[in-house]
């Protein structure tokens, strides 16, 4: 049984040996071809609808942190039992930690965009973990025959250092490639009115009014962050159109820019939940950008959008170029985009929600229709018009909060983009009359509305709900929705105790 421990110990070890150093092999040539994150993101892109949206809503951002966590426990389960294999048939021990390796070449060379040179991490991974094996192997048989153990913990320790050298250098080696670019962002053409000032210092617990990049909610398909140059970047606009175009960044750059404050919204956001953020996005009108090409508007009804990756999301035509403030958004509040937010150009499209308009690390626009191809969440069932829902959330209190009796500020967001904005958001306690709230500054129908509500508590437990009325006059609808296929419906309620 002992003998069983160690040698799955072994295993353990000699897969972090090559986990450790095809990262840094990865980190120098494709993060993405990390052994463990090709495997997850094929995992990501393999699991059902249903299962995503759950895990989403579970584990919300870190929902990556557990599925590379998951994946990495699985592997090393395997490693232990290669181990124990391996301690009376090596090389099949050494075989198997082969064929684990495998899988992950296979899912390093299924990605969308996978280049042949995506097997090397795969390939320093398949050498050196059996290799560490075998000489675990040698030295503990060694040690049997002569009954000295110095030698297999040294080598042990010798490769324990080296899995974890491989594993830090290569985050050090990927963190300085993603170190941002300076790039100086012209000014806008068409810049968005001063922001006004929000309801931030005035309610404790609001959300602020506009998110800032490093608070602003991040989802996507993805398990890195991807590093694009802004030189080597370009963009191409073909399909059902005039002429092909291709940009490079300046040419973009070049082109007239406009500014506009725009409330981005995720379709996995349950009601009441995180996945929604406010900025000022600076970029180029979609519309400009599609002129350039001259669309053909008897053919194509889709716009669908390709990441650097292959990863594509479609977006209806007509609603995009409606005179709405489609955006090709190099900037977001003042700053050039933050890699993680879709750097060097993503689209932003207000009122429809993120999986169909909001496009990062975009590479490629082509006009086609929905029966010719299909992006990546319509294989996925997921709704192709999807407008964002009239929703109104509440801040604070928050849920099963204690409060203190007396004078209690409830307070909150709501959001009705392409719908008029918010013109109304209403508070309801204990299934009482709904009653107005008083609604923060306004930054234009595309922007949220901070709102609050002063209540006098008294002792007891209370339920606490709030909608919203649309300035196009559209009530927030009760009627429950689950995030698959269109967004999320109902009304944020939540109870408290008042002491
Ligand atoms: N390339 C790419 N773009 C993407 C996604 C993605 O998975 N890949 N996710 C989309 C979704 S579902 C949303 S809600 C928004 C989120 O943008 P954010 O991460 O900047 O908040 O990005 C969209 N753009
Ligand atoms: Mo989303």
């Amino acid at each position: 049984m002992k003998a069983r421990l160690l040698w799955s110990a072994y295993g353990i070890l000699a897969t972090l040996v090559g986990v450790g150093l095809a990262h840094l092999a990865a980190a120098l040539t494709d993060p993405a071809a990390s052994p463990v994150l090709a495997v997850g993101s094929t995992v990501i892109d393999l699991t059902p609808t249903p299962m995503k949206d759950w895990a989403i809503e579970q584990f919300g951002s870190s929902d990556k942190t557990v599925l590379v966590g998951s994946v990495m426990a699985g592997v090393l389960v395997l490693a232990a039992i290669a181990g124990a294999v391996a301690r009376r048939r090596l090389a099949v021990g050494m075989g198997m930690l082969v064929g684990l390796v495998a899988v992950a070449a296979v899912a390093a060379l299924l990605r969308p965009s996978a280049e042949p040179t995506d097997v090397f991490p795969s390939l320093v991974a398949a050498v050196t973990g059996p290799l560490a094996l075998r000489l675990l192997a040698r030295t503990q048989q060694h040690a049997e025959t002569d009954g000295s153990r110095r030698t297999v913990l040294l080598t042990a320790a010798a490769l324990t250092a080296a899995a974890a050298v491989g594993g830090l250098a290569g985050r050090v080696v990927s963190s300085v490639r993603a170190r941002p670019e300076d790039i100086a962002l012209p000014d806008p053409t068409d810049p968005a009115p001063a922001f006004p000032r929000g309801l931030d210092d005035q309610v404790p617990g609001i959300t602020r009014f506009r998110t800032s990049n490093d608070d602003f909610y991040r989802v996507d398909t993805r398990l890195d962050v991807p590093v694009i140059s802004s030189e080597d970047w370009t963009l191409t606009i073909d399909g059902d159109v005039d002429t092909k175009v291709v940009l490079t960044f300046d040419d973009l750059l070049d082109m007239p820019m406009i500014e506009r404050d725009i409330t981005v919204t995720c379709v996995s956001n349950s009601v009441g939940g995180p996945y929604v953020g406010g900025a000022r996005w600076l970029g180029v009108r979609l519309t400009d950008v599609l002129d350039l090409a001259g669309i053909d508007r008897t053919k194509a009804d889709q716009i669908l959008s390709t990441d650097f990756d292959g990863m594509t999301i479609s977006t209806p035509l007509d609603l995009a170029t409606d005179g709405r403030d489609a955006i090709l958004a190099v900037g977001m509040n003042g700053e050039q985009l933050p890699r993680e937010h879709g750097f060097p150009v993503r689209m932003v499209i207000p009122g429809l929600y993120g999986f169909i308009s909001a496009t990062k690390w975009l590479s490629r626009l082509t006009l086609t229709t929905y029966d010719d191809q299909k992006a990546y969440w319509t294989e996925r069932d997921w709704a192709t018009d999807a407008p964002i829902k009239i929703s109104a959330r509440i801040d604070t209190p928050k849920a099963l909060a204690q409060l203190d009796a007396g004078d209690t500020v409830i307070g909150g967001v709501a959001w009705a983009q392409e719908r008029g904005g918010i013109a109304k958001v209403q508070v309801r306690i204990d299934g009482g009359a709904w009653e107005d709230a008083q609604l923060g500054p306004n930054a234009g129908e595309d922007y949220w509305r901070q709102w609050f509500h002063r209540w006098p508590a008294k002792s007891g437990s209370h339920r606490i709900a709030v909608r919203a009325v649309s300035g196009d006059g559209e009530p927030q609808t009760a009627a429950r929705a689950e995030p698959f296929p269109d967004g999320a419906s109902g009304i944020h309620e939540l109870l408290v105790t008042v002491k």
